[in-house]
């Protein structure tokens, strides 16, 4: 399987992260993607090949262009108003509050285009993203053009980003640009599988209303787990949309017994489907050992998720999303590609 990656994600490099009240060193770095590329050639998955550049114009079949527009200015305004440190929101439009304005002020701003205070914006962001989502379209191209199923090594990650909405470590959601472009390139229906342990809130929002681009996402239960206020079973779509988006959210220490059932039924919904092509949302946050997730699946777990997942026997693009286990990033996400080749 040919991967695609760009030292790029490099530029993304954030001094800290908040998160659980903490001021941390960021889980979201970029050693996950250079332990990934590692494995990659450790066993000899396949050749490792740069993206090409695509431009603005398929990122914004899916993002709001003043939002894009804002990513690529926020960190000079940012360094006008505060100076060179990272940039992150302090308050949000909830209840009550008018959602309908958009601010002037560069923190207003940040406020509005985002929904956490864990995704700093820093000199190198709009680089780095701008180089993960071509990532995701070279992928995109190879699969179009006939490869079997490509593995886009993204980073900065991108499931949790919303047509005008960034948090999660996500700014440009590389697998719904990617699922947009199959269908700008041909394809009829495509289904998006989300693996990552978090709901890809974004890529639900993005697709909710069309039928088109079917989303299913496996989860931790939003009752108990970021991002809470998305990912229940009962979000089915709406209007053209409804039937076409299907959540499990499963409970805090799932394991392979019960992750496999869902992961079953989720298959077999997407061949029902009939896809022309099917985009993985490939998280391995659901390790045992990740360090923010409270997930049980083991190594050879992941083997088993590309085995079901090659079953489906559709062209494939495989986008990289979340998982912090530092140390045993690469082994997990190669096993998902590498139970794909050998089923
Ligand atoms: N107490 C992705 O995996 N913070 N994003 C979690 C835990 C944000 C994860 C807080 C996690 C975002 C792509
Ligand atoms: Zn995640």
């Amino acid at each position: 399987m040919i991967t695609i990656y760009s030292d790029e994600h490099r530029y993304q490099n954030a001094t800290a992260e908040l998160i659980d009240g903490k001021f941390l060193p960021p889980f979201e770095m970029p050693k996950r993607a250079e332990m990934v590329l590692e494995q990659v050639r450790s066993a000899n998955l396949g050749e490792v090949l740069p993206p090409e550049e695509f431009g603005l114009e398929p990122i914004l079949q899916v993002h709001d262009q003043q939002f894009v527009s804002f990513l690529s200015t926020a960190w000079g305004e940012w360094v006008a108003a505060h100076g060179d440190y990272d940039a992150l929101p302090l308050n949000w439009a909830t209840r009550t509050m008018r959602q309908d304005r958009i601010p002037e002020a560069i923190d207003g701003k940040l406020s509005y285009y985002s929904f956490d205070a864990g995704t700093p914006i820093t000199a190198g962001t709009w680089r780095a993203i701008r180089a993960s989502a071509n990532v995701a379209l070279t992928g995109q191209k190879r699969v179009a053009n006939g490869e079997q199923a490509v593995f886009a090594l993204c980073r900065p990650p991108g499931h949790h980003a919303g047509r005008d909405l960034y948090g999660g470590y996500c700014f440009l959601n590389n697998a719904a640009i990617a699922a947009q472009a199959f269908r700008d390139a041909g394809a009829e229906r495509v289904a998006v599988l989300d693996i990552d342990y978090h709901h890809g809130n974004g890529t639900q929002s993005i697709f909710y209303d069309r039928a088109d681009i079917f989303f299913l996402s496996l989860h931790a239960h939003p009752k108990d787990e970021y991002p809470y206020f998305l990912g229940y079973e009962d979000e089915i779509g709406v209007g053209q949309g409804e039937g076409f988006n299907r959540n499990y959210p499963m409970p805090w220490g799932t394991d392979w017994g019960a992750y496999q059932k869902a992961l079953a039924d989720a298959v077999n919904h997407i061949g029902n489907y009939a896809p022309d092509v099917v985009v993985i949302s490939l998280g391995v946050d659901t390790f045992e050992h990740d360090p923010i997730s409270k997930f049980r699946l083991k190594q050879d777990d992941y083997q088993r998720i590309g085995e079901a997942i090659a079953h489906l026997s559709k062209p494939t693009l495989f986008v990289m999303e979340g998982g912090y286990a530092v140390a045993e990033i690469g082994i997990n996400a190669v096993n998902v590609l590498s139970g794909f080749e050998a089923a």
